[in-house]
């Protein structure tokens, strides 16, 4: 039995990761400040052992890491707008703790980090889908550091022979994901939007267009990565390979809730990248790696987890 670090792990996607490692059967901690993880998200995990603490603090890093033998490096600021406001709180948590991290499981022992990268950063490129060879062209502070994350890992790859690999995602949604704030995911703002009967707010045109992924993919391509061979140093696309405008996006869910009423449409937000769909076939290559959980499927998973009563306590 492996024993598993989870940064960020009462948060989104960290959650799901706990969740799934906790049905395997192995070991987990947690460790997360709740900033804007949750404790009840938790639930999911039974078993799980949370550290409270902010990981740009070496020594709760090194708490953290003690005895583990792969950390999954999720906590983050996960926000363009956010890093737009406010690059200073962002670049903390994105990358002051990662480097805190790096340092902490390289010193432990730790055999493998797998770093959540964002799509964020090959910016605006004319090529569609984005493959991992592309130059990066990051256009906020949040796409900036998040690269930054994964170059400190792949130089602590080469530099001190410490194996990571870099997951990129791309605009991962499901349950759990929290529509709560502002600068949350836009597939969850849309449902809350939809199911209480407001009208949601479109930035820009509504023709940009995002390859969205449902977390159980990210789940198992994260999981792939901890344990495939040949891929220390490695960053690798994972996400679903389509893409869908905002637009198509807003009637897909009007016509899957029922919902009334329109968008209504306000200036395109600074930083934000128009067109973005992952080439997935490096994670084929290298992870085996195929999305299991289609985008309509997925969907209707998200939709009906916010319309469950699992969805109360968390939205409080
Ligand atoms: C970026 C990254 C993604 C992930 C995420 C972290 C890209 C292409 N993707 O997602 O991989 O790292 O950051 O959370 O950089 N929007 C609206 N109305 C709203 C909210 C958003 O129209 O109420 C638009 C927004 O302007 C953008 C799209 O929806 O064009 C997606 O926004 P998002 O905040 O869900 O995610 P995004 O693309 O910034």
């Amino acid at each position: 039995m492996s024993i598993y670090l989870v940064t960020g792990g009462a948060g989104f996607i960290g959650s799901h990761l706990a969740a799934e490692l906790t049905r395997r059967g192995d070991r987990v901690r947690v460790v997360d400040n709740l900033s804007t993880g949750k404790r009840q998200n938790l639930a999911a995990a039974p078993g799980a052992e949370l550290v409270e603490g902010d990981l740009a603090d070496v020594d709760v890093a090194r708490r953290a890491v003690a005895g583990v033998d792969y950390v999954l490096h999720q906590a983050a600021i996960p926000s363009v707008p956010r890093s737009v406001q406010d690059p200073i709180t962002s670049n903390r948590s994105n990358i002051d703790a990662t480097l805190s991290v790096l340092v902490a499981a390289r010193d432990a022992g730790v055999k493998r980090l797998v770093y959540a990268g964002s799509s964020s950063a090959y910016g605006d490129t004319p090529t569609l889908p984005k493959h991992e060879d592309m130059a990066t062209s990051p256009l906020s502070p949040y796409a900036l550091q998040k690269l930054v994350g994964e170059q400190y890992g792949r130089m602590f790859t080469r530099l001190y022979g410490f194996e990571t690999v870099t997951i990129r995602y791309f605009n991962v949604f499901g349950p759990r994901q929290d529509p709560s704030s502002p600068y949350s995911g836009v597939i969850s703002l849309f449902i809350s939007a939809l199911v209480e009967g407001r009208s949601p707010t479109i930035f820009g045109d509504g023709e940009q267009t995002r390859d969205f992924t449902y977390v159980a993919n990210v789940v198992d391509g994260v999981l792939r990565a901890c344990h495939a061979p040949r891929v220390a140093g490695e960053t690798i696309n994972v996400a679903t390979g389509g893409r869908i405008s905002l637009n198509d996006l807003f009637a897909t869910l009007k016509a899957l809730t029922g919902g009334a009423g329109d968008p209504i449409y306000a200036e395109a937000r600074a930083g934000d990248v128009k067109h973005s769909q992952a080439d997935i076939s490096k994670a084929h290559r290298l992870l085996g790696y195929e999305p299991i959980v289609s985008f309509e499927e997925g969907l209707k998973r998200t939709l009906d987890w916010h319309q469950s009563s699992e969805r109360a306590p968390a939205a409080s």
